[in-house]
Parts: structure tokens; C-alpha cells; sequence
């Protein structure tokens, strides 16, 4: 049984970065359908009881090419929300620190460095998907995009992702309607990198 994130602040609390409909609209019911339907089909595929990280990474074992996609797509939509959600933050941190941030500097120069080639990922993705920034296990770090609701795990990569921007026109369109770069700017003033900076610490430990 997979258990969709709780919010842990009111669906107004992102604003104006997020308005409150779509907060409401995305989690309670994209998110909550992704959910749901992961449940279903992960109960048919026989990987219920396995965590949503194994699946991911494990999707050629799913012998059904249907039920393969169904995973794939909605286990997708299940994790990517649950990271989107719970890093986002009325109170965000507004730059990482220890092990992240050192790193950042090594790799980027500077934070902005990071935050510019990401925002260029995330208006770069063609339709709906998402950008990352990944980390795998010796600490290296990947700026990337994928289509739909896919992942890095999902992808086959080494990487565990730490930040997920979700550029799907249903994360947007009812505040800035076409202005995907206005939302992706305002993503990063709610993005709390204390808890990016943990998820680094985590993978990396
Ligand atoms: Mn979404």
C-alpha cells in the first residue's frame, strides 16, 4: 500500500509562488489519482509490498507490457508529487547547506549557476515532464528533464532525485497560464533547501 503525502501546510500557504486551487486541484486530485491507481495496479503486478524506489528502478520485471506502463506511470506520478510536495515549503530555506551547498560551489560556481541550468531544463522539456536535480551515492550530482511522469529511477540511472519541478501545465496553468518560466521562478522562491540539503545527506550518508 502506497500512502500519498500530507500536506503539512494549509493549500493557501504557497501563495502567491502557488495559488491555493492549484495546490488543491494537484494534490487532491492528480496526485490522489496517481495514488490510487498505483495502489491498483501494483497490487496486480505483484510489487505492493515492495518500496516505490525498488519499483521504479525494477520496472522490467514486470512482465505485462501494460500493467508495465500502468506502473510506470503511476508509480511515476505517486513518487515525483510526494517529492514535489514535500519540498516545497511556506517557510523555505532559500539555499542549501553543509555537504550540498559545498558541492553546489564546487560543481556550479554558485547556487544561481545551478538554479539557471536547471530552469533552463524545466523550460526546455517539450510537453509535460519534470526536471531534476539527482545525487547517487559518491555525492555527484545531475541537472536533467524527463517526459511524462518519469524519473531518474525509472530511467535506469544511478541517481536518486533531491529537487523535482514539476512542469506539467497542471502545476501552472490556472495562475500563470502559458508563462512557464513566471512559475518556474517562482517554484524556487518556495523550494526549501533545508530539506533538499537532507535528502543529499541521506543518499549520500
Ligand atoms: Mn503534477
Amino acid at each position: 500500500m502506497f500512502t500519498q503525502y500530507v500536506l503539512p501546510y494549509a493549500s493557501d500557504a504557497l501563495e502567491p509562488a502557488i495559488d491555493a486551487l492549484t495546490v488543491e486541484t494537484h494534490h487532491g486530485k492528480h496526485h490522489a489519482a496517481y495514488t490510487a491507481n498505483l495502489n491498483a495496479n501494483a497490487e496486480k503486478a505483484g510489487v505492493a509490498d515492495r518500496s516505490i524506489e525498488e519499483v521504479l528502478r525494477n520496472l522490467d520485471q514486470i512482465a505485462d507490457p501494460a500493467l508495465r506502463t500502468a506502473v510506470r506511470n503511476n508509480g511515476g506520478g505517486f513518487y515525483n508529487h510526494n517529492l514535489y510536495f514535500s519540498t516545497l515549503s511556506p517557510d523555505a530555506a532559500h539555499a542549501p547547506e553543509g555537504k550540498l551547498a559545498e558541492k553546489i560551489h564546487a560543481v556550479f560556481g554558485s547556487l544561481d549557476a545551478l538554479k539557471e541550468e536547471l530552469s533552463k531544463k524545466a523550460a526546455a522539456q517539450f510537453g509535460s515532464g519534470w526536471a531534476w536535480l539527482s545525487a547517487n551515492k559518491a555525492g555527484d550530482l545531475l541537472v536533467s528533464s524527463s517526459p511524462n511522469q518519469d524519473n531518474p529511477l525509472s530511467e535506469g540511472t544511478e541517481y536518486t532525485p533531491i529537487i523535482a519541478l514539476d512542469v506539467w501545465e497542471h502545476a501552472y496553468y490556472l495562475k500563470y497560464k502559458n508563462l512557464r518560466a513566471d512559475y518556474i521562478k517562482a517554484f524556487f522562491e518556495v523550494l526549501d533547501w533545508k530539506k533538499v540539503s537532507a535528502l543529499y545527506d541521506e543518499i549520500t550518508a
